[in-house]
């Protein structure tokens, strides 16, 4: 029997078999030592053959190649890996700029993260309406413009009054979408908006001020009322964490990549070369300080350029 995997609490994965039923399935053993360096072998959206011999629990036994996924280093240095999530249309990163501040690194890692792994990333900044100030409203603006000149889609929105979350559902209509960000910025709150009978469980408002405190605990994909799907998941703290080589990080930020062509030098990394056009552009102003930034970060974590891409 063939599904799709909808939920993944570590020992249970929840399969929605073709039939429509929803089952209860174990791993078998030997799809646990396929997937050595995965801390979960199977992800939700993954296609996954079931096998149910009636006298035990049902068991996963195989998966379909996947179109794409979603990966992270379990922590920090951790040789180990996550899948958040397989077979996406897109990934949409839910950021805010306060109660939690989502850094800008964070979302550069998360985006160039998608870049790598070829799935279209969204930005969507939730909790506008604790943005009651000029400040505010001015850093927000320059954030949404930041990331729009570069070509990715940027949502303003408030799960809280329901401001902006009409552009939210224009751009999951459809498709089958990762909800991912920090802890307590609202996408467990911005799912129940979104799908009326999911009931969700969003952290109380004083979880939001204990960080390491995460509300969800496990991936779950929701249906969306007019078709297309959610993916629920914890929260992340950091994602300090993408396996590319020194080489190909470029690669992953398009508007340092676009002006790299015109470096001196080939092999440029954009760091100290004479005649590199990515420094020039980051002098005028053309790139982003905070993007540049955020390529650095992501070249000094490896340099050595030890963490290869798992797959
Ligand atoms: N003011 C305001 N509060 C919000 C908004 N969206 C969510 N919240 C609150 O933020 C807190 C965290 O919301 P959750 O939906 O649990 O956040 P989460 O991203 O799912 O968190 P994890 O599951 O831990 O990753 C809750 O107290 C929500 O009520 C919003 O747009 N505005
Ligand atoms: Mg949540
Ligand atoms: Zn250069």
């Amino acid at each position: 029997m063939k599904g799709l995997v909808i939920k993944n609490t570590g020992s249970w994965v929840t399969v929605r078999l073709d039939s429509g039923n929803t089952v209860n399935c174990k791993m078998r053993g030997v799809l646990r030592l396929k997937g050595m360096r995965c801390t979960n072998p199977v992800a939700v959206g993954d296609i996954v053959q079931v096998e149910d011999k009636g006298d035990d629990a049902p068991v996963v036994s195989d998966i379909e190649p996947r179109r794409n996924y979603i990966i992270r280093r379990a922590s920090n240095l951790s040789k180990e890996f996550q899948i958040i999530a397989a077979n996406l249309d897109q990934a949409v990163l839910v950021a805010t700029l306060t109660n939690p501040e989502t850094s800008t690194t964070f979302i550069d890692r998360f985006l160039a993260t998608a870049e790598a792994y070829q799935v279209p990333a969204v930005l969507a900044f939730n909790k506008i309406d604790l943005l009651d100030t000029e400040e505010w409203r001015s850093q927000l603006d320059e954030l949404r413009a930041m990331y729009e000149r570069i070509g990715y889609t940027v949502i303003t929105m408030s799960a809280a009054t329901g401001e902006g979350t009409d552009s939210l559902r224009e751009v999951l209509a459809g498709k089958m979408s990762l909800l991912s960000g920090n802890s307590g910025v609202g996408k467990s709150s911005i799912i129940n908006l979104l799908v009326p009978d999911a009931q969700v469980r969003v952290g109380d408002v004083s979880h939001t001020h204990h960080k390491g405190m995460h509300t969800t605990t496990f991936s779950e994909l929701l249906d969306l009322p007019g078709g297309g799907a959610v993916i629920d998941t914890p929260g992340v703290k950091a994602f300090g964490t993408i396996d590319f080589e020194r080489a190909e990080v470029a690669h992953y930020f398009p508007e340092i990549f676009a002006v790299a062509a015109d470096c001196r030098f080939g092999n440029c990394t954009h760091t100290h070369e004479p005649g590199c056009a990515v420094l020039d552009a980051v002098e005028r102003g053309d790139i982003a300080a905070s993007r540049f930034t955020s390529y650095l970060s992501i070249l000094e974590e490896d340099p050595d350029n030890k963490y290869r891409k798992p797959y």
